[in-house]
């Protein structure tokens, strides 16, 4: 752990974990390692401490400097993708691991970080009727009660499935000011939620009664912004030729949802990663309020 993060946690300040995967799997570099620097300062302007989690040579790295931060967002070290169950194997190997959601959230509380942020959950996959292709995420946000800031889940997915999924699986979401589950590129998946919060203080007391009630996680649903979302029209092209592409190539397992993003960019001439990068961004401020809301209540 960062000198930083452990200060932080010891003096009760709010920390807000941030994920790897999307450095290292999801965004294109070089603009990933920015990206990964624009959260951790997102989350500063939010009144909290950034702690991106990851493993580095086999050591589980909670709060990264800027040469670690280069080193996940430098394609030609091939770093793993681990989700939960990959993490044991990936530190007695020693090799270098960027964590998902999943992974994220399970060393989070394993250390006592009870906030984190990313882009989009993943979820159930279009086809999972076939490949039962459900993101490892959902699993793990019944295990450990961490609150996690996202737009909603991918929009490469089947986001009803993956709303009932959620609800069997006891997992809370609340929409941040928006009774419409969020789309990720877009603000609007199309599908209603039961609840909304209108402020991070709203949000850190809901997850706090949550949490004596049940050891599940608590998603906090925040849409991109009217004026950073994809055009409509070129997100439904995009998404119908990515799909095409990965069924074409039988693109399987971890390597689904990479492609599904490299892919948009590319349809997108790279608007996706822009949107991409408003949103996470937009999702680690809001986190660092949270962290900080919840902080200042257990003070
Ligand atoms: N959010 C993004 N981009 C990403 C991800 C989230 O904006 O690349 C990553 C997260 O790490 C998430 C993972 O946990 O995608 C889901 O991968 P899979 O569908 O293979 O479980
Ligand atoms: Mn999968």
């Amino acid at each position: 752990m960062s000198d930083e993060v452990s200060t932080a946690l010891r003096e009760r300040r709010g920390v807000v974990a941030l994920e790897s995967s999307i450095i290292a799997q999801g965004l294109p570099a070089p603009v990933n390692f920015k990206v990964a620097q624009e959260c951790e300062a997102g989350v500063r302007e939010g009144g909290s401490i950034p702690a991106t989690i990851a493993v580095l040579e086999g050591r589980v790295l909670v709060g990264l400097n800027a040469g670690e931060l280069e080193q996940l967002a430098d394609p030609d070290r091939h770093v793993a993708k681990l989700s939960s169950r990959d993490l044991g194997v990936a530190i007695a190997a020693g090799v270098d691991g960027a964590t998902t959601v999943s992974g994220t959230v399970t060393v989070a509380k394993n250390v006592g970080i009870d906030v984190m942020a990313t882009g989009g959950l993943g979820g159930v996959h279009r086809d999972a009727n076939v490949t039962y292709d459900e993101s490892a995420d959902l699993i793990t946000l019944t295990r450990n009660s961490v609150l996690v800031v996202a737009s909603g889940v991918k929009s490469i997915l089947d986001i009803g499935a993956t709303l009932e999924r959620l609800d069997t699986l006891g997992v809370a979401v609340v929409g941040y000011q928006t009774r419409q589950f969020p789309g990720f590129y877009l603000r609007d998946s199309g599908f209603e939620l039961d609840w909304s919060v209108e402020s991070a203080d709203e949000a850190a007391a809901a997850f706090a009664r949550h949490r004596e009630f049940s050891i599940t996680s608590f998603i906090v649903a925040n849409p991109v912004a009217v004026a950073d979302q994809l055009d409509r029209h070129l997100h439904d092209e995009a998404l119908e030729s990515a799909l095409t592409k990965n069924h074409r190539e039988g693109v399987r397992g971890k390597a689904v949802s990479p492609a599904l993003l490299a892919e948009f960019a590319g349809h997108t001439g790279g608007l996706s990663v822009q949107v991409n990068r408003d949103l996470v961004v937009a999702n680690a401020v809001l986190g660092g309020a949270i962290a900080a809301s919840l902080a200042r209540s257990l003070a």
